[in-house]
C-alpha cells in the first residue's frame, strides 16, 4: 500500500512504507513515547526536516498543520506545535507490516486526545495556512452524487 505526501512547498509524491520509513533520521521504539505501544516507529519533526533537505533545501516556511488521513476516511489536522514528540509508526518489533494501522499509524504524545492516533495513514498532507489552534479529527464529510440525488429528491 502506497501512501501519499501533498506538500504545497516541497512537491508531492506516493511511497511505500519503506521509502518513507527510510528517509527517516531518528528511529526509535514506539513504546519509548507512547506507553503501551510496541513496534517501529520513526520521528516526525526530523522525518520532515530531511524531506524539506532532499526537496528544495531547508528554507522555506515551517507548517502550520499536519493533516493526516486514514484509509477509513478517519482524518486529525495537528498544529505544529503540539508535534514535538509526534511519530509514526510503521512495523511490529520484529519488522513485519503492522497488524493494526496497516500501513502507517500517527501517535501524537502531545496532543490533547488519543483519538488524534490515526490508524492507516494513506495520506500526509502539510499545510502552511490553517488558522485553527486547536488540533480536529473525525471522519471526512463526503457526500456522493448518488447520495446529493436522493437527498434532493427528499427536502
Ligand atoms: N483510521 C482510524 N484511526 C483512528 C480511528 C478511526 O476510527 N479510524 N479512531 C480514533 C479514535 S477516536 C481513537 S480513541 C483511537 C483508538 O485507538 P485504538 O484502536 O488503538 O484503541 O484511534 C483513533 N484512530
Ligand atoms: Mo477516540
Amino acid at each position: 500500500m502506497e501512501i501519499h505526501v501533498y506538500d504545497e512547498m516541497n512537491g508531492s509524491g506516493k511511497f511505500s512504507v519503506e521509502e518513507l520509513s527510510a528517509l527517516a533520521p531518528v528511529h526509535l521504539s514506539a513504546g519509548e513515547r507512547v506507553e503501551g505501544v510496541a513496534g517501529r516507529a520513526f520521528d516526525w519533526l526530523s522525518w520532515y526536516g530531511a524531506w524539506r533537505q532532499q526537496r528544495k533545501g531547508s528554507d522555506g516556511p515551517v507548517p502550520t498543520h499536519l493533516r493526516v488521513v486514514a484509509a477509513d476516511e478517519f482524518q486529525a489536522t495537528i498544529p505544529w506545535t503540539e508535534l514535538d514528540q509526534a511519530l509514526f509508526l510503521y512495523a511490529q518489533e520484529d519488522g513485519t507490516p503492522l497488524k493494526k494501522g496497516y500501513p502507517i499509524r500517527l501517535y501524537v504524545p502531545d496532543g490533547n486526545s488519543a483519538c488524534l492516533n490515526v490508524k492507516s495513514v494513506v495520506a500526509i498532507h502539510l499545510l502552511y495556512n490553517e488558522e485553527a489552534s486547536e488540533s480536529e479529527f473525525g471522519f471526512k464529510n463526503k457526500v456522493s452524487p448518488d447520495e446529493l440525488r436522493e437527498f434532493r429528491g427528499r427536502f
